[in-house]
């Protein structure tokens, strides 16, 4: 655990802690569960934890509505619990990345509570962004942004007297207000919830919706361009503005005082890779998600095009190129790659596009292989190494996601990827809460599950479990693969075929018909059986000279 820069070549897994494990048989996922589970991930062979929000939260958003940054939430545990699941998980050599939330926090956050008790124009309500409305009587909102989870981006407060009051801007749930930081409590507040944490012992932060943070303080009106982020709108209001680096210079001083390095991850959605580059700097940054590749249809010449662009504006900033396929706000990669290709982003009226189960696990397949062999670290999603679909059939009644709420079910939203995970047994809840809990899994859980449980898999050499297993063995194994660079071999246009050191070289096919591979090479693994020693379609391999 002593070797600096980890995370350029680090294989990190996503912990969904609500859905991985339910350890105290309340039907949610929590610390206990995620402790329990510890030996299964070393055997899986990944390098890091990253476990979303788990912070005392009301959980309008899942946790991304943080009351409390020094307090697990009693849903999930305790304080000394997270200590002891750090210490445990460092003792088998995985590395501990924690969530963190800039942009907001809950209405329910002490700060927040106490604006609301506080006159217009008070210190307390520095720390948001109050403001009068527009209109006779301020019944209209300061300004025309709308929320990310529709509506819009501002609600009006009630004073204490009961009359009408200011609104407060919320980018997200009107149960998250956003923090003003142009304020410096709120900058030193954030460098002591780190320090917080990373004295706790944990590696490194995922920084959410890391673009947003910093606003026009005049509060603009958008126009008819809408609230979307677009590279055509610079400077934007709130998405992506220069000052929004200045937070991230703070954060970066802090986590190099550590003798170990602390890694700042961003999770930044931008339509320009060069504007992602720029928060990847020496000074800011260590690394952050590649939204362009998950965004990425299976489609050879777009997959090349992505990979390219990732490696040439990354590689000036001396910053890691990072895969990820899902996480917990998109459609599962399985079902993205399982539709016709015109279908396979993650928009609303895409979700019930119809997919098929057995193409998209025969690429999810390939891609690992793919992941795995590419320059850099990569990000796997909890419930990907056993294939798990989307999950459409849940009743709304069940729904929790604020997308699908405040947006009238017009979007679905993103309770599909979070389906509690199947772990053993034929039925409900299939291992993932103790035998004879009383309660029902957070979510209803599919009948697949049965069959993509990991109990089910464990025994099976073809299953996608073994596979993710295997590759994950041999990457570490490997010096070839992680951080460096690679070399595209000749190939016909939609085989992709690229070369590491010491003669590694990954070939994957998304042509209609078998491949030939490059002669004298030992097969080390592929990710489905070789027809006559040609690779079929939606298949890859890896080979050694
Ligand atoms: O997501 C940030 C965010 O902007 C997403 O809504 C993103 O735009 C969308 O998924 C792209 O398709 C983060 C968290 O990952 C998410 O779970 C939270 O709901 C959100 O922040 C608010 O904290």
């Amino acid at each position: 655990m002593t070797s600096t820069n980890w995370w350029r070549s680090a294989v990190i897994y996503q912990v969904y802690i609500r859905s991985f494990a339910d350890g105290n048989g309340d039907g949610v996922g929590d610390l206990a569960g995620v402790r329990a589970k510890l030996p299964y991930l070393s055997e899986l062979g990944v390098d890091a934890l990253w476990f979303n929000p788990w912070y005392a939260s009301p959980m309008a958003d899942a946790g991304y509505d943080v009351a409390d940054y020094r307090r697990i939430d009693p849903l999930f545990g305790t304080l000394p619990q997270a200590r002891e699941l750090i210490g445990d998980a460092h003792r088998r050599g995985l590395r501990i990345i924690v969530d963190v939330v800039p942009n907001h926090v809950s209405e329910q956050h002490a700060w927040f509570q106490e604006a609301l008790q506080s006159p217009p124009g008070s210190e307390a309500r520095e720390l948001f962004w109050f403001r009068p409305g527009r209109g006779a009587d301020g019944e209209l909102p300061p300004n025309d942004w709308n929320s990310e989870f529709g509506g819009g981006a501002w609600t009006r407060t009630t004073d204490p007297d009961g009359t009408p009051g200011e609104w407060y801007l919320h980018l997200f749930a009107a149960e998250q207000p956003d923090l003003n930081w142009t304020n410096p409590k709120v900058v030193e507040e954030y460098q002591s919830v780190l320090r917080f944490w990373f004295d706790l012992g944990v590696d490194g932060v995922r920084i959410d919706s890391a673009t947003m943070p910093a606003k026009d303080p005049l509060l603009p009106d958008l126009g008819p361009e809408g609230s979307r982020p677009s590279s055509a709108q610079r400077p934007h209001p709130f998405i992506d503005r220069d000052e929004v680096h200045e937070i991230y210079r703070g954060w970066r001083a802090l986590a190099d005082s550590y003798p170990e390095p602390k890694a700042l991850i961003g999770e930044l959605w931008l339509d320009s890779p060069e504007r992602l580059a720029a928060y990847l700097r020496q000074d800011e940054l260590h690394t952050a998600f590649n939204f362009d590749y998950l965004n990425c249809p299976w489609d050879a010449a777009r997959l090349r095009s992505v990979i390219d662009t990732t490696l040439r504006t990354h590689a000036p900033v001396d910053a890691p190129a990072t895969w990820v396929l899902s996480n917990h706000d998109v459609t599962r990669h399985v079902t993205r790659y399982g539709r016709a290709e015109s279908a396979q982003g993650r928009s609303p009226q895409q979700q019930g596009a119809p997919s098929d189960r057995g193409l998209g696990t025969r690429r999810a397949r390939a891609a690992l292989l793919l992941n795995l062999a590419l320059p850099g670290s990569c990000y796997l999603y909890q419930g990907e190494e056993l294939g798990l679909p989307e999950v459409y059939d849940i009743p709304d009644s069940a729904r929790q996601d604020p997308y699908f709420h405040r947006t009238g079910g017009a979007d679905t939203g993103r309770d599909g990827c979070r389906v509690p995970l199947p772990w053993s047994g034929t039925e409900a809840p299939y291992g993932f809460s103790p035998r004879g809990a009383g309660a029902e899994p957070w979510l209803p859980q599919p009948p697949v599950w049965a069959e993509l449980s990991a109990a089910a898999q464990s025994g099976d050499a073809g299953s996608v479990l073994a596979l993710y297993r295997r590759a994950l063995r041999l990457r570490r194994d490997e010096p070839a693969l992680g951080d460096g660079t690679m070399a595209w071999l000749d190939t016909p246009q939609q085989v992709l075929a690229f070369s590491r050191d010491d003669g590694f070289v990954c070939v994957v096919n998304l042509d209609s018909r078998p491949a030939d591979l490059p002669a004298h090479r030992e097969v080390l693994l592929t990710s489905g059986p070789l027809d006559e020693g040609r690779l079929p379609t939606d298949t890859a391999v890896w080979l050694r000279r």
